[in-house]
């Protein structure tokens, strides 16, 4: 069957009727079917139509290095004729896992010099889980089992990570979060902030980890997890006080720290890891996303020396992974993803050059009369839709404004993502100065009719 040669009607109807897709309401998808996406090159999508779309996303936040890179498509088909598959069960290894898990030692931070592979960020998390536990079952503490995490955090989709996330839609399905879990305020300034100043309510923020801690007991707590920009809950950018006394408050209570870099890795921040954007330093960092740009699913998790001692001096068995941990084509991709983010330098031309440039550019939509506030840092990006600026009023959520916006986005052809009312892009990072000024003329044009269409002026 050559589904190329399908109509895009045909595709759809065969798409809605066998396929149930991830987040998606599967009786809206039957009414309207969904958008075929079928090449891409650069910071560009093409659907069945022929349509040409700029994805303002990098798909989920992951095409880092952009779409069309030959290379890692041949360094995919060279290692799957060399070795296809094999395992890291048992005393065996491949030369890809080890090759990878040597240059992740060298991009992150001193002190990471061990790697867990997994084949996405949610596996990296309920790995996270399971090595904080065993970590401090090890040490003699097994009741330090309590994970604390964030309201507005996402972790991933697993029953573990789903229970790690701060939302009640994650919760509200299956009746989770699984036990052991709690959450507490997150840094949203904009919306939470009141009359304080960033900092003071980074700091007020931050202290809310230790009036839970010192609730709980510090002896039942065993991590606090954060994503250093929390992402999916509406791209929530901390105060800059706020890493630093998280950092002290986990060090005061003996707390493991953890960053999730799932999404700020890989030099999405203008770092290569979010924590260094924030001058912090974990005790285990979940990658996944920017790790192999998208072009091979994998994740892992990071461990720092200070954790992977005890486990290797005090530890037997680890008894956890997938069969496909450390999987030999998707290393080698996520090597040669890695080499072209170092040799074209995108972490530094994040820092130095685009995002920069699309802080300027996107702080000019703090004019628009539909903007509350504007948040950059390094490539990721967020306009947050309010009702009334000088009121700091947002929309009732009933009336959808970031979902309209985003429909008026597919329809100029631009993929951009609706968070509450934040419209947020986080676009590959080798996006140039003048394909940001395309993406500026598309975002306003979605903005200007999504104000005249709610009579915002
Ligand atoms: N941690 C973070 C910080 C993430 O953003 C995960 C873990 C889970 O990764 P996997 O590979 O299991 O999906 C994520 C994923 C969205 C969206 O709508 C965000 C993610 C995934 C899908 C959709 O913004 N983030």
């Amino acid at each position: 069957m050559n589904l190329a040669e399908k109509s895009t009607a045909e595709l759809q109807r065969l798409d809605s009727n066998h396929y149930l897709h991830p987040f998606t309401d599967p009786k809206a998808l039957l009414k309207k079917g969904a958008r075929v996406i079928s090449s891409a090159d650069g910071i560009y999508i093409w659907d069945s139509d022929g349509e040409k779309i700029l994805d303002a996303m990098a798909g989920l936040w992951c095409v880092n290095v952009g779409y069309g890179r030959e290379v890692l498509s041949r360094i995919a088909y060279e290692q799957s004729k060399e070795l296809p598959y094999y395992n890291s069960f048992f005393k065996t290894t491949t030369p890809p896992a080890i090759a990878l898990a040597e240059k992740l030692v060298e991009v992150t931070p001193d002190g990471f010099n061990q790697v867990f592979y997994t084949n996405s960020g949610s596996e990296a998390n309920d790995t996270v889980i399971r090595t904080v536990r065993r970590y401090w079952r090890l040490l003699e503490k097994p009741e330090k089992r309590i994970i604390i995490s964030r309201k507005r955090a996402y972790h991933g989709s697993t029953v573990a990570a789903a229970s790690l996330c701060g939302d009640s839609i994650y919760h509200e399905m299956d009746g989770l979060p699984i036990p052991d879990i709690v959450h507490i305020d997150c840094p949203y300034w904009y919306g939470e902030g009141g009359d304080l100043t960033p900092d003071e309510f980074g700091l007020k923020s931050a202290q809310s980890l230790e009036s839970k801690i010192k609730e709980l007991g510090p002896e039942k707590v065993a991590a606090f997890i954060g994503e250093p920009i929390q992402g999916a809950g509406g791209l929530i950018v901390p105060p800059d006080t706020y890493w630093p006394e998280i950092q002290r408050i986990c060090e005061k209570y003996g707390i493991l720290l953890i960053s999730d870099e799932v999404i700020c890795g890989f030099g999405r921040t203008g770092n290569w890891f979010g924590c260094e954007t924030y001058g912090f330093l974990p005790d285990l960092m979940p990658i996944a996303k920017g790790l192999s740009s998208g072009y091979m699913p994998i994740g892992g998790v990071m461990i720092h020396d200070r954790i992977a001692e005890v486990l290797i001096k005090k530890g037997g068995e680890f008894s956890h992974g997938y069969t496909y941990s450390g999987h030999p084509v998707a290393c080698a991709v996520a090597l040669g993803n890695l080499k072209i983010i170092e040799e074209e330098q995108l972490v530094e031309k994040v820092a130095k050059e685009t995002g920069p440039y699309l802080k300027k550019r996107w702080q000019e939509f703090e004019n628009h009369p539909l903007v509350g506030e504007v948040r950059t840092v390094g490539m990721l990006g967020a306009i947050e839709l309010v009702e009334d600026k000088d009121k700091r009023k947002f929309f009732d959520s009933s009336m959808k404004v970031g979902d309209t916006c985003r429909d008026f986005c597919v329809e100029n052809n631009l993929v951009m993502r609706a968070l509450h009312d934040a419209m947020v892009v986080s676009p590959p990072l080798t996006i140039t100065v003048e394909q940001i000024d395309e993406m500026f003329d598309l975002v306003k044009l979605c903005l200007d009719l999504t104000a005249d269409k709610f009579g915002i002026s």
